[in-house]
């Protein structure tokens, strides 16, 4: 069985956002055709959600862009929001992650509808064996979510057409690392 695991596709990763993507936008569409299209084959399909409260030195009033950030995805702001081209899709869960420190892997979120319970654990729970990972940003979460599958002992497919890097060649050298780790890339 294989899941769609969709990464922080929020405002503030898309144009227009704190820390915007350029190809933030083009991707939400582009992940929204594929949560729609029924010969996809899915068994299950999950987002995550960057999740800030008071995430200490992942904040930053002179970010260096790799370990510290503008202030984003705050609870409560827009930003935070899915981005409106998949906000009405009937996710199965949401995971949220990164409320108290910096946390790149949707793997270290909770879910929504239940704080006791970890994508890993939801996953196994349904029989889920395969993921595809897509999202924002390539070069953090994405990458960050991909190499936790891998360790969890998941196959994993990213869709690069379908995810949205930092930086062009951050995001390549990102799609390096993952191949080498075992990923697949691309369907
Ligand atoms: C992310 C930077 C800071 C991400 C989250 O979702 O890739 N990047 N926080
Ligand atoms: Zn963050």
């Amino acid at each position: 069985m294989r899941a769609l695991v969709v990464v922080d596709v929020q405002n503030d990763f898309c144009p227009g956002g704190a820390l915007a993507t350029e190809r933030g936008d083009m991707v939400a569409e582009g992940i929204a055709d594929l949560i729609r299209d029924p010969a996809a084959g899915y068994g299950a399909i999950v987002a995550t959600q960057d999740w800030h409260i008071d995430p200490g030195e992942h904040f930053s009033g002179s970010p260096d862009f790799v370990d510290s950030w503008p202030i984003h995805c705050v609870v409560g702001t827009g930003g935070a929001e899915l981005h409106p081209a998949i906000k009405d899709e009937a996710f199965d869960e949401i995971f949220r992650k990164g409320e108290y420190s910096a946390a790149y892997s949707g793997f270290e979120g909770h879910a929504a509808g239940d704080e006791t319970v970890t994508m890993t654990t939801w996953l196994r729970f349904r029989h889920v064996t395969d993921v595809d990972v897509v999202g924002i940003a390539t070069d953090h979460c994405v990458k960050a979510t991909v190499l936790d599958a891998l360790r969890e002992g998941f196959g994993v497919r990213v869709l690069p057409e379908l995810c949205s890097p930092v930086t062009v060649d951050t995001g390549e050298q990102a799609l390096r690392e993952m191949e080498s780790a075992g990923a697949r890339v691309g369907r």
